[in-house]
């Protein structure tokens, strides 16, 4: 299988590094409008490098594209390459609003193709073990979550965009733990959610705490935040604690997975440190992997992806109606249109 990358940024690295250990699959071009950044990418990993994405695909032979720039370019390069014909891996968050992300999942199927949102943090090995116990049955039918990631690292250093954006935690991080919730307990009836600027050197908000009511009947908090400065500093683990009818599971701090019913079990579920990766990063790195294998497992079986566009959708109209609800301090019907 062939694949072209398109944007070889500060995460892009971590794809590039997943895909050369996928087998069957090879990225044989790469680009990007800054010149340098192109060629420390093909310097590192090979690969034809191309300014231009249009001349890209015109010039290669592929099966699929992974779109890893940020927000803005996303319906542009999408649209081109659904034009080309090709299946589409598109970064989180996957759109600015709900027309380009619908335009977009409505351009890959009329091409006949394939579209994934690079959505990793249900991919986690430790946020996959607790789905994957919730979703067998461990601790009942779940009726209360609280779903967590508060941590005072410094992600601008890496990612200058999140301190000058408008938007901040909501979109770019809130975005995935949203996405764990919905995982966790479904689809979501009533949003409401509140933020707060507590970094004056920053532009959005880096506070939000959100609470969902879901359609299965359960009641989740999902809450978000840059500015707390604790011991141990738990940057990038999503912290779980879940109360079933027969039971309660918590993912902690460390990546212990406690699941108590009548009995109790504990689990390091810790992930590992892939030979291409550093901590504390390796537990998004490993998801990249394991994100990346689930869309090439998907094209060959012909098959819609867990994260599909599709499916994005809704944890977009999530973050969106956060925002909302934030703003004007209302509840938000998420059976309504949005
Ligand atoms: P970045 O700014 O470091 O890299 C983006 C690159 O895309 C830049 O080099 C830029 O020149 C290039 N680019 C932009 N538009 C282009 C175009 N039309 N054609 C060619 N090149 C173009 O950004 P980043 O920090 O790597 O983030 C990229 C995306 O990845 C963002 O959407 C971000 O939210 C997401 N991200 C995801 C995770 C995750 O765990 N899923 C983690 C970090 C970042
Ligand atoms: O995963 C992400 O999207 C990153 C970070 C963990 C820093 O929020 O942007």
């Amino acid at each position: 299988m062939k694949g072209a990358l398109i944007g070889c940024g500060f995460f892009a690295q971590n794809q590039m590094h997943g895909w050369a250990g996928i087998e069957g699959v090879r990225i044989v071009a790469v680009c990007d409008r800054d010149p340098a950044r192109r060629e420390q990418t093909t310097a590192r990993f090979g690969a034809r490098p191309y300014a231009d994405a249009a001349a890209m695909l015109a010039a290669e032979a592929l099966d699929f594209v992974d779109i890893a720039t940020t927000v803005a370019a996303h319906r542009p390069l999408v649209d081109l390459a659904a034009r080309a014909g090709l299946h589409v891996i598109c970064q989180k968050p996957f759109a600015e609003t709900m027309t380009d992300a619908r335009a977009m999942v409505a351009a890959v199927d009329a091409a006949g193709k394939i579209l994934m949102v690079h959505e990793n943090f249900r991919w986690q090995s430790a946020v996959r073990a607790a789905i994957g116990a919730v979703r067998a049955g461990a601790i009942g039918t779940p009726f209360f979550g609280r779903v967590s990631f508060r941590s005072g690292y410094d992600v601008f250093s890496g990612q200058p965009y999140l301190a000058t954006d408008p938007r901040f935690i909501i979109q770019d991080l809130g975005i995935h733990i949203l996405d764990v919730a919905r995982a966790l307990f479904g689809d979501v009836a009533t949003l409401s959610a509140t933020t707060r600027r507590m970094n004056p050197a920053i532009r959005g908000e880096d506070v939000a705490t959100m609470l969902l009511e879901h359609e299965s009947g359960a009641t989740s908090v999902v809450d978000c935040s840059y500015a707390t400065r604790r011991m141990p500093e738990t940057f990038p683990e999503t912290l779980l604690e879940i109360d079933g009818d027969t039971g309660t599971l918590r993912l902690d701090a460390g990546y212990r997975l406690l699941i108590q019913t009548k009995a109790e079990e504990v689990r390091d579920v810790a992930p590992p440190v892939l030979p291409w990766a550093e901590r504390p990063w390796h537990n998004i790195q490993e998801s990249v992997q394991i994100i990346q294998q689930h869309f090439v497992d998907c094209l060959r079986a012909g098959v819609q992806p867990e994260t599909s566009g599709h499916d994005n959708l809704k944890t977009l109209a999530l973050v969106e109606a956060a925002y909302r609800s934030a703003a004007d301090r209302s509840r938000i019907d998420m059976r309504a249109p949005q």
